[in-house]
Parts: C-alpha cells; sequence; structure tokens
C-alpha cells in the first residue's frame, strides 16, 4: 500500500485532498484499531476513460469492531477533476452517526466541500454527547455556503456544504473535519451495543442514507461517463453506499 495519500506512484492530488486524505488516515489509524476490509478485488484501483480522459480511482478500506466500513477513496479525471470521498459506516448495532466527507476539485478551484455526521436514528436526531460537542465546536462562517440537493435530508443541521474561496476557509475546513473526526472516533470507542429493536431502526435509517446517496446524479455521471452504467450501479451499490447487513 502506497503511504501517502498519493493516488498511484506520481500522481498529485489538489493540495486539499492530499491534506484531507492525510488527517483522515492519521485519525484512523492513531484511534482505531484497524482491520483489512475485503473489497471485490477488481474494486481497489480502477481506471476507465471519460471522453478521451484517464478516470483513476484508489480505495482505501478498513472496518473495525464499530465500523463495519471505513472507505476513503481518491479520484482524479484526466488532470482537470480531483475528488475525495469517505465515508465512516457504523455497525448497525451501534448509536453512531454516519461520518461523510466529499471534496470536489476541478481546475485548481475547489467547487464542493462537504462533512457531516449524519443520524442514524430513526428520529433523525443525534446522541447528546454529539449535538454537545458541535454545537460548541462551530467552524466559523464561509463566504460560500452552498445549499444541498433534495436528496440531502439525510444530513444533520451540523452539516457543513461551501465552496471554499481561498486557502485560509481550505485550512480552517481540513482543521474542523480532524477536529469532529476525532471527537467521533473516541466516542465510537466507548459505544456499547443497543437492543435488537433499536439495531433494527438504525440498520434501516442506514439503508435510507446509502439509497438517498445512491441518487447523487453528478457521481453517477461522472463514473458512466468512464465506465458505462451497468459498472456504475455495481459500484455505487457494493462500493460506495452498500446497504448494511443486519
Ligand atoms: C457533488 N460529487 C459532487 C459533484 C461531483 C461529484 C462531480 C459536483 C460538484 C459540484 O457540485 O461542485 C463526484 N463524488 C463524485 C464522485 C465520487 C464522489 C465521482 O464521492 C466518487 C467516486 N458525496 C459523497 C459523500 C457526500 C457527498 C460521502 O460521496 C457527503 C457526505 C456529497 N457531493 C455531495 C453533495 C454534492 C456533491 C451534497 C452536491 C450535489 C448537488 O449540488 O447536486
Amino acid at each position: 500500500m502506497l503511504e501517502s495519500g498519493a493516488l498511484h506512484a506520481g500522481v498529485i492530488l489538489h493540495p486539499l485532498i492530499e491534506r484531507l486524505a492525510q488527517v483522515i488516515r492519521q485519525g484512523w489509524q492513531t484511534h482505531l484499531p484497524l482491520e483489512p476490509y475485503p473489497l471485490p478485488s477488481d474494486l481497489g484501483y480502477v481506471e476507465g476513460h471519460l471522453e478521451g480522459e484517464r478516470l483513476q480511482i484508489r480505495n482505501i478500506c478498513y472496518q473495525t469492531t464499530h465500523f463495519r466500513k471505513l472507505h476513503l477513496e481518491l479520484a482524479q479525471v484526466g488532470g482537470s477533476l480531483d475528488i475525495l470521498h469517505c465515508v465512516m459506516f457504523p455497525r448497525p448495532c451501534y448509536d453512531l452517526p454516519v461520518f461523510g466527507a466529499d471534496i470536489v476539485a476541478g481546475r485548481g478551484q475547489v467547487s464542493a466541500a462537504i462533512v457531516d455526521l449524519s443520524p442514524t436514528r430513526i428520529d433523525h436526531s443525534l446522541p447528546a454527547a454529539y449535538v454537545d460537542y458541535l454545537s460548541t465546536h462551530t467552524p466559523g462562517d464561509f463566504e460560500q455556503p452552498r445549499p444541498l440537493p433534495p436528496w440531502g435530508d439525510i444530513f444533520s443541521e451540523f452539516c457543513l456544504f461551501i465552496r471554499p474561496v481561498n486557502e485560509a476557509e481550505q485550512q480552517r475546513f481540513v482543521d474542523y473535519v480532524a477536529h469532529i473526526l476525532d471527537f467521533h472516533c473516541q466516542q465510537a470507542r466507548t459505544a456499547t451495543p443497543l437492543s435488537p429493536p433499536l439495531q433494527q431502526q438504525h440498520h434501516s435509517q442506514q439503508s435510507y442514507y446509502c439509497r438517498q446517496q445512491q441518487q447523487n446524479d453528478k457521481t453517477r455521471r461522472v463514473l458512466e461517463r468512464a465506465f458505462g452504467s451497468d459498472w456504475t450501479e455495481r459500484y455505487m451499490s457494493t462500493v460506495l453506499f452498500d446497504l448494511p447487513q443486519l
């Protein structure tokens, strides 16, 4: 495995993506007892062609006692579009939200940076410790907040979705993600299993989260242009947003 966040030997991604990938991997390695996650063997590193441009994807995946899947994906389309995608899916037997982050950078400009701890409770609430932490560790104002798409009803009231306008905002985004990731890993380490009826509820909320994310047409379109619709459907439903098992 490559040691840096690099996609492939010699391929450099947008600096914000390289920085965040490093923060995420460091956070996982510091706080969580990582075990390998068996990805379909042909989907760890994939390459396709998008309108003549190469689309490369690298997946880094682990599991732990509390997380069914920790997934970091780095992608580059030709020289023009760099993507970081990260989801930490808890096992549905724990009262833990879904950590998710996405960065899309095109031609040096970051168009989207999003991070959230998304509720898995049936009433869409977050555990009190999360509400306390997120209410008291706000990231500050950003110049260009972005509206959520219709499928974004899965996100919490604390979701941060912006177009960072300069280096200072990019760094503030990375620092914020680092803080909430550390907090989340610490919370997870002490989580104890829910009663079976509650596990069932968390299971169905996680399934809803995955079904909604699969409706992101912007992700689907990039993948379809490079790999076709059958491959994209399989990839989105088995690698990006597979439904949890009970
Ligand atoms: C937006 N995601 C996007 C966009 C692209 C991708 C091209 C449009 C950028 C923009 O509107 O500025 C592409 N994202 C990808 C691809 C992958 C990816 C190809 O992850 C993977 C291979 N998306 C997620 C996760 C979240 C997420 C985990 O995968 C949030 C936790 C959010 N991406 C997200 C949102 C948008 C987006 C909310 C904006 C969608 C919109 O405005 O319609």
